[in-house]
């Protein structure tokens, strides 16, 4: 029966050496020290193969919303795959999963939403948004336009066009990207600017780096702006209240299509079912993953709005684009059963009255620490900032590795929590109890107060 050895930790830590290469790492590193194995999970917590129990701050990669251990998802499952596992919907075919869970998402999505095109992942998801918004412009008659501007630090992925997309330079300098088409502008990072203007201000001002750098192309170049609502892996960046409405205002003055990517804020994580929703911003595109089956099976998508789906669909003519999972069956039984739960269990309004509230006020008390800059949490995905100095926001010498020491305490004493730089993260499953949010934030507290011993 059992289709996996049993092996102690280290037999499992060796292979994994001799034959597993992992996404974004070192390996040369990874050998000195070796995976931590994890073996199980239930609610909000991981075990590794020594059985200590660890606290999930991140809900795996931003997408356990309703935590481990949840047996309906898992009858979900094994009741499609015992129906029906695979069947694809090229060549004038479809099946109920797919059909039934693109009713229940553009049900929940704002009324513009009324169509879904499905991926296996968020960065297929925007594979899909460059070749859909060309292909949009194309239809239209103004193929020149095939320019999309997204942002500094912003992440979308790690495919050829999710990190072309992206705006980090360490991925750009591998493998010669980004694509041609693709630009970036500034990322609305008000902590990590120099304060010189109030926050509404430098909102508006890096919201209209967009309208300048579309005036510097010429608009009729252009075919879209992308934008995480709030950034997650380049530090969960809340942009000031005047960002987005200003983003809006511009996308619509000069026609461009908005893409807002929910892969992470979609499904409840801000507290509304999507990020957009959230800003109160009227997105055409909008790719998702992660939550949308609680990352239980591998799914994503782009909901794709009235003004893009009418022209695919009234112009005609085949879009040659689509993937052998698009849609897979045993995938969309687990997201169907995934947003009931989150839906009969008020998931969403839970995160915005009373679990947000409740772990955003205490979590904003770690600025209270020596080594606290600034606590932000928007829903249930938030960030502190380790600086050196308190009033000048002056950070610590890269080279110090501050916040990789500081995550590092914090995993050994029970709690995930992840290093961006000296920004600290946490996006734990939407399940959260508040005893747990006190735990959590007492291991945010005590993983601080190690670092600072550590650093002297
Ligand atoms: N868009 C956004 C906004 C994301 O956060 C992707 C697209 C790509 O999704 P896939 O499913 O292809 O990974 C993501 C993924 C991290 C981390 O370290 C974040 C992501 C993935 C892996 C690591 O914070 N986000």
């Amino acid at each position: 029966m059992a289709a996996i050895e049993k092996r102690t930790r280290s037999e499992w830590q060796d292979l994994d050496q001799q034959h597993y290469l992992h996404p974004f790492t070192d390996h040369k590193d990874l050998a000195k020290q070796k995976s931590r194995i994890i073996t199980r999970a239930d609610g909000v917590y991981i075990y590794d193969a020594d059985g200590k129990k660890i606290l999930d701050g991140m809900a795996g990669l931003w997408c356990v919303n309703l935590g481990y251990g949840r047996d309906e998802l898992v009858d979900a499952a094994e009741r499609q795959m015992r129906e029906l596992p695979y069947y694809n919907s090229f060549f004038q075919c479809a099946h109920p999963p797919s059909i039934e869970l693109s009713k229940v998402i553009t049900d929940l999505a704002p009324d513009n939403f009324n169509h879904v095109f499905y991926t296996g992942s968020g960065s297929e998801s925007n594979d899909t948004i460059v070749r859909m918004v060309r292909r949009y412009w194309d239809l239209l008659d103004q193929p020149e336009r095939q320019i999309i501007i997204s942002r500094q630090n912003a992440y979308h992925g790690s495919t050829m066009a999710g990190a072309s997309l992206s705006g980090m330079k360490a991925m750009h300098a591998q493998g010669g990207l980004p694509i041609p088409g693709i630009v970036h502008i500034e990322q609305p990072y008000y902590f990590g600017s120099d304060h010189s203007l109030s926050e509404e201000e430098f909102g508006l001002q890096t919201a209209r780096k967009l309208e300048q750098k579309i005036q510097e192309l010429g608009a009729d170049k252009v075919a879209a702006f992308i934008g995480e609502p709030i950034q997650g892996a380049g530090g969960v960046i809340v942009p000031p209240a005047s960002y987005w409405p200003e983003i809006q205002r511009i996308c619509d003055e000069y026609g461009i299509l908005l893409v807002t990517d929910e892969v992470i804020t979609g499904f409840g994580r801000v507290g509304e079912w999507f990020g957009a929703d959230y800003f109160g911003v009227k997105p055409d595109l909008m790719p998702f993953a992660k939550g949308v089956t609680s990352g239980y099976l591998p799914l994503g998508g782009v909901l794709v709005g009235d003004r893009v789906a009418d022209v695919i669909i009234d112009k005609g003519g085949e879009f040659f684009h689509g993937y052998t999972y698009s849609g897979h069956p045993a995938c969309c039984a687990v997201a169907i059963e995934s947003l009931r739960l989150t839906k009969s269990e008020g998931i969403v309004e839970r995160v915005r009255d009373d679990i947000g509230p409740y772990l955003q006020e205490r979590w904003g008390k770690l600025v209270d620490h020596p080594l606290v800059g600034e606590a932000r949490m928007v829903g249930l995905m938030g960030a502190f900032e380790i600086v050196a100095n308190k009033k000048s926001r002056e950070r610590f010498a890269e080279d110090k590795g501050v916040g990789t020491t500081c995550r590092n305490f914090s995993v050994s004493n029970g709690l995930v929590m992840r290093a961006v730089g000296d920004t600290m993260i946490v996006a734990p499953p939407l399940v959260l109890s508040h005893a747990e949010a006190d735990e959590l934030v007492e291991k945010a507290w005590k993983a601080l107060d190690l670092t600072q011993k550590a650093i002297k």
